[in-house]
């Protein structure tokens, strides 16, 4: 199973206007830095309405945050990204983590800034 990234599109419509997700556009932007990135994903753009039900199908319904990467099944982390758990799936749901994990598993270039965590077992 490859990892599964969902995103918001952007342009939905919210608050009388017009929006897009800066946290998907900041993966939206990786994606197109590195395009081959698309080829070891599952990218499963989103609508802003709930249920999103590909990640409640996945997570539960408390884990409806776009982004998530929920990660392939016996896929290596890497020391950089904090990585959750729910319904035996684990996932990372926040953009700057994300990018990192891409960094570790597909050789991307890091954001700037990122550090190993301290993992305590
Ligand atoms: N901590 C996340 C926050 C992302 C975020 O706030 N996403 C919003 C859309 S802009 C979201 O999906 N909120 C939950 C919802 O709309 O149900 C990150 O940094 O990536």
């Amino acid at each position: 199973m490859k990892d599964i990234l969902f995103l918001l599109t952007p342009g939905f419509y919210d608050n009388d206007r017009r929006e897009f997700c800066p946290e998907c556009a900041e993966l939206w932007g990786v994606l197109s830095y590195y395009p081959a990135l698309k080829e070891g994903l599952d990218i499963r753009p989103q609508e802003l309405s709930r249920p999103r039900e590909g990640l409640v199908a996945l997570l539960g319904a408390a884990h409806q945050n776009c982004p998530t990467l929920v990660l392939g099944k016996d896929v290596d982390v890497g020391p950089f990204a904090k990585v959750k758990e729910a319904n035996g799936n684990r996932f990372i749901d926040n953009a700057r983590d994300i990018a990192k994990y891409f960094a570790h598993r597909f050789g991307t270039a890091f954001p700037r800034g990122s550090q190993a965590l301290e993992r305590v077992k």
